[in-house]
């Protein structure tokens, strides 16, 4: 029954067909966040049409896509100027389909919010751009051509200046083969939730005319808005320049007294220490601990309430990693189930994970990053990830991660009897906290 309930949820992801694309995955220097897909990244909670656009340039879902009001759990930490990725998927569930359909054409950008709390509205003031292009002339390409070339990956550095903080980092890639006077363009756009790690503290200042809302920083008639793709670039003598969407980027400017010497490390929206699998913003913990029968049936329905929980939460990325976590309440479920109870099985948890689409590029905005002369603490753009006093390899899991949890050792000792004992009772089922997070530290 459980199990054809599962397979049952686990068929609507890959209904998605339509050629469009969504955010689904962040990586920070090059390590993909979490495990499964969709870790720290806010995504549409409707399944079936998760990839669709935003038309309605006065939609709050403008600022991070159809249900990006609500936050989702976690924050994951970057370093002050570590190199954000974000992964775009045709068919959200499955990766290595490509980023979007090649009609699609128009300009890429990435936005950027600063959060005065882990619930602080998406919508609204307060959004800037750290990089956008639209159409290339000299190479006849628009932005979005160039994203299909790296896979649907965008690289962008975070601006060592930024002070320390909760934010929301928004890729926005804009198709505009549709746009009419009536018809506005199909915006694909996301948020990623990043505590950035600094020692620079403090009010971020943004200048006005840099400082936009989401939704209202687009009007339907804006030059930008309604350039006819057609009209005036394919067959237009000369071509059109394309004016960029949005504002101008804004690159905080190194200031040596806002920095504390101190870095602020993250104390809320953490991933907890006690997660042993993630699935996107989900995870799984330890079952409580048995040596007979019945403690193994309780942590059977433990397990499985897990699972269900995994499921319930299911995003347009998949939940692979769900199934991951219910073959193993299968597992206990066998075992207990075993006509001689012989203890917990063996201890084996591993990611099912997809690896990259293609090599990390490299940040979009490298250049736009300022040189500080005058500090030595920022040292410029081409060593500031190398160099930077903020440790910038605070990573949950590295991916491909298939191999990390595999190599966690098997529960020892495994009890041969019923009966209470000092030696049985330190038995767990397969879901391993402390060793996980032995393994965690590790890693780090
Ligand atoms: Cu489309």
């Amino acid at each position: 029954m459980k199990s054809f309930a599962i397979l049952g949820l686990a068929a609507s992801w890959f209904t998605v067909v339509q050629a469009h694309t969504l955010f689904t995955t962040l990586y920070i220097n090059d390590v993909k966040q979490g495990q499964g897909d969709g870790t720290c990244v806010r995504q549409s909670k409707d399944l079936a049409h998760s990839n669709s656009p935003i038309r309605n340039l006065l939609s709050d879902d403008m600022a991070c896509g159809v249900n990006g009001t609500t936050p989702v759990n976690w924050f994951c930490p970057a370093g002050a100027g570590a190199k954000l990725t974000f992964e775009y998927r045709l068919n959200p569930g499955q990766a290595g389909q490509g980023f979007i359909d090649k009609s699609h054409k128009g300009p890429v950008a990435v936005y950027a919010k600063r959060l005065s709390s882990l619930d602080a509205a998406a919508a609204g003031p307060g959004w800037f751009k750290l990089w956008g292009e639209g159409y290339d002339m000299e190479a006849d390409k628009w932005a979005t051509e160039k994203i299909i070339d790296t896979n649907g990956l965008i690289s962008i550095q975070i601006p060592t200046a930024l002070p320390a903080g909760n934010y929301l980092f928004r890729p926005e890639v804009v198709a505009m083969h549709n746009v009419t006077p009536e018809v506005e363009p199909q915006f694909y756009v996301g948020c990623a939730q990043v505590f950035v790690e600094s020692s620079v503290t403090g009010d971020l200042d943004i200048p006005s005319e840099k400082s936009v809302s989401i939704p209202g920083y687009l009007q339907a008639n804006d030059p930008s808005v309604s350039y006819n793709i057609y009209k005036d670039e394919e067959y237009a003598d000369p071509k059109k320049p394309y004016p960029m969407m949005g504002p101008e980027p804004f690159v905080p400017a190194a200031n040596s007294k806002a920095s504390s010497g101190k870095v602020v490390h993250q104390t809320e929206g953490e991933i907890p220490d006690s997660c042993l699998l993630l699935n996107a913003n989900w995870c799984g913990v330890e079952v409580p601990s048995y040596n007979n029968l019945t403690g193994c049936w309780d942590a059977v329905k433990e397990c499985w309430n897990q699972a269900n929980a995994c499921w319930a939460e299911l995003v347009p990325s998949g939940g692979r990693n769900c199934e991951v976590w219910g073959d193993k309440c299968k597992d206990l479920d066998a075992h207990c189930s075993a006509k001689d109870f012989n203890g917990p099985p063996a201890y084996k948890l591993k990611s099912n994970d997809y690896p990259a689409p293609g090599p990390i590029p490299a940040a979009l905005n490298a250049e736009a990053v300022p040189q500080d002369t005058s500090s030595s603490e920022v040292p410029g753009k081409t060593q500031v990830i190398a160099t930077s006093p903020v440790s910038v390899t605070v990573v949950v899991v590295p991916t491909p991660s298939s191999t990390l949890l595999e190599s966690i050792p098997d529960f020892t000792p495994r009890p041969t009897s019923t009966t209470q004992s000092s030696q049985t009772s330190k038995s767990k089922p397969n879901c391993g906290g402390q060793r996980r997070r032995e393994a965690r530290r590790n890693w780090s």
